[in-house]
């Protein structure tokens, strides 16, 4: 390879060993300029692989459509492939690496002919600080690299900050035929590697999100001593200037991006309280020097689930896609060249002048809210957007060692039995809180949507070892924090008998934060249960809003023995399937809360 803008052997030598078996006509690097990026726009309209969208009102936006069999991430396909099965646990699929490589070396042999393989460079983190970790993704899809150039930082800069070592992760992706049945999403921990074949789709194919930053750094963190998480970050900042940091793990599609941008109901607002967003999906965690947790998002933009964004759930997420955005698998109406998604106003674009996310013609008027397949955007359509656009972007978004934290939320969809909002006896405790932590599914991943399903600390898809070691991790983490946050578990999903949402959520989950934060600090008092801690129902405020007394905030907050106890009957038989490295300290945490129901 000629004039290479780096003379990193590790990188060079492993570059052209992926050529050879790939196949490219060529290699292209990204160097993060704008003028490079702007010729492969160009270049993908003229192939058709993207849309330029109407550039007065969407400016620099443009429409991707993905192939229909690839919409979502795809857990029966990601594999963990650790030397040893043990070490991959039983929640990953896994295989042996030697098998694997063997497997993935015929589906990429050749894979790039008449193509042209990118190389991006790109950091998670900002680049050169503590926190910072680099990749090298190739990859033979243009929507791949504009895609990374919004999600991370890239740039000849990493290739600085990298100078000549061999610390980096590896990423090889190929299109190659967009085969559902040979798609793999492989991750090699020992080997810092990850392989992608026959997708196209977000977290199959960012290599440097889901792989990366959860899978890959999560096996990192605990040889390191830090943790990546499936966690947003958000300040809260009251009318005194103060500001407190939270983080929160919800399962894929269950809130997390609104929640990182909410706006407070209108009378906390008026008296000067805010949201500051630092990170909507991915935190990297450590503990700091003054013996708090500190929290840095390693991302550069939002990869948001576009249905339900509007102006009143989520209007800060809709002002960020507004510019520079690119839409994935959402409507085209191509009356004015614009974009539209199921929830984002009540004025779909009429029959002949809607595409929906397949690419055909789409008639709103037999739209059916039970019956997906008449949806114009595909349920797990995106926005892929720069956190720079974000109007509540927090000012320590790029800080260099992160923001202190002060609370941990989990969260998840149950109908029944999580209550509003508990707070746990402390890290212990709370790590056995996540690790119970379950959700119905969504369209976040391919298969059946609305089954409960355990998902510990919202990482089952996304931890790079055995579940259990990483469990005890959590456990091992408590004992380093000499400050720890204090640990909680919310629920916005919990439904009246006729299945609707009790609570109204969005920017009235604020609501739920301020009670959090007070619990923290010691000024608000609790009511204590089976479970953990409640609120005494009159502490969550309910001013300004309709159809809430305080009853339905009591009916909000009931631990119905009953349905904790059928819980725990489940959480014993997924604590049996994680196997033998369950710590023994949760199934201790478990014993307890079971004689506490029961008592
Ligand atoms: P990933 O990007 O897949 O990790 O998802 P996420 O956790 O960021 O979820 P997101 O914020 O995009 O929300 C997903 C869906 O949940 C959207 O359809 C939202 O409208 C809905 N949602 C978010 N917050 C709330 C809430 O407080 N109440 C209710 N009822 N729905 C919510
Ligand atoms: C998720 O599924 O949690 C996402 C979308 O954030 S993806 O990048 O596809 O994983
Ligand atoms: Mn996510």
């Amino acid at each position: 390879m000629n004039n290479t803008p780096t003379n990193n052997k590790f990188v060079l030598d492993w570059i052209e060993e992926m050529a050879a078996m790939t196949c490219p006509d060529q290699i292209v690097w990204i160097d993060g300029t704008n003028e490079q990026a702007e010729a492969l726009r160009a270049e993908a309209c003229a192939t058709g692989e993207m849309i330029k969208l109407n550039q007065e009102k969407l400016p620099n936006c443009y429409l991707h459509r993905t192939a229909v069999n690839d919409v979502a991430r795809v857990e029966g396909r990601t594999y963990i492939c650790t030397p040893t099965k043990e070490e991959a646990g039983n929640i990953n699929n896994w295989m042996d690496p030697a098998e694997m490589y063997a497997k993935l070396k015929k589906l990429y042999t050749g894979s790039m002919k008449g193509r042209t393989m990118y190389v991006i460079p790109y950091s998670m983190g900002v680049v050169g600080s503590d926190f910072a970790k680099y990749g090298i993704e190739l990859t033979d899809s243009i929507y791949v690299v504009l895609n990374m150039l919004i999600m991370t930082r890239v740039g000849n800069n990493v290739l600085e900050a990298l100078g000549d070592s061999a610390d980096y992760i590896k990423g090889l992706h190929a299109r190659a035929d967009i085969d559902e049945e040979n798609r793999y999403i492989v991750h090699f921990p020992q080997d810092n590697t990850i392989m992608s074949v026959n997708s196209g789709y977000g977290g199959n194919v960012l290599l440097g999100k889901k792989c990366f930053a959860l899978r890959i750094a999560s096996y990192l963190g605990r040889k390191e001593g830090w943790m990546a998480e499936h966690m947003l970050i958000l300040g809260v900042k009251y009318p005194s200037g103060e500001k407190k940091y939270v983080t929160a793990a919800f399962p894929s599609a269950c809130g997390k991006t609104n929640l990182a941008m909410l706006i407070p109901p209108k009378f906390l607002s008026e008296q000067g309280y805010e949201v500051e967003c630092v990170g909507d999906d991915i935190a990297w965690l450590r503990v700091g020097e003054d013996g708090r947790l500190w929290a840095v998002n390693p991302e550069n933009g939002f990869f948001g689930v576009a249905p339900g964004t509007n102006e009143k759930s989520n209007p800060n997420a809709l002002h960020t896609c507004l510019r520079d955005t690119i839409f994935t698998n959402v409507v085209h109406n191509t009356a004015d060249n614009t974009v539209w998604w199921e929830g984002l106003d009540n004025n779909p674009p009429q029959p002949g002048n809607a595409i929906d996310w397949k690419g055909n013609p789409w008639d709103c008027t037999k739209y059916d809210k039970k019956d997906k397949s008449t949806c114009g955007a595909h349920p797990n359509s995106r926005f892929t957007a720069l956190a720079a656009n974000c109007p509540c972007i927090s000012p320590e978004f790029n800080s260099l060692k992160g923001v202190p934290v002060s609370a941990i939320v989990f969260g998840g969809r149950r109908a029944k039995t999580a209550p509003l909002v508990y707070q746990s006896y402390g890290w212990q405790h709370g790590s056995f809180v996540g690790s119970i932590m379950a959700s119905e599914t969504t369209a976040a991943a391919a298969g059946a949507v609305g089954v409960v399903r355990r998902d510990p600390m919202a990482m089952r898809p996304f931890v790079g070892y055995n579940m259990g070691d990483y469990w005890q991790h959590w456990l091992n983490m408590g004992h380093k924090i000499p400050n720890p946050p204090m640990i909680f578990h919310v629920n916005w999903f919990r439904t009246d008998d006729e299945g609707h949402f009790i609570w109204p959520g969005f920017g009235d989950n604020m609501r739920v934060l301020l009670w959090i934060l007070a619990r923290c600090e010691g000024k608000v008092d609790a009511v204590e249960t089976a479970i953990g801690y409640v609120p005494k129902a009159e502490d969550i405020m309910i001013e300004g809003l309709e159809d809430i007394t305080i009853d339905t905030i009591r009916e909000l907050l009931t631990v119905d023995t009953q349905s904790w106890l059928e819980d725990v009957a489940n959480i014993k038989e997924f604590y049996a399937q994680v196997g033998d490295h369950v710590p023994a300290t949760m199934y201790e945490e478990l014993a307890a809360l079971e004689a506490r129901l029961k008592a």
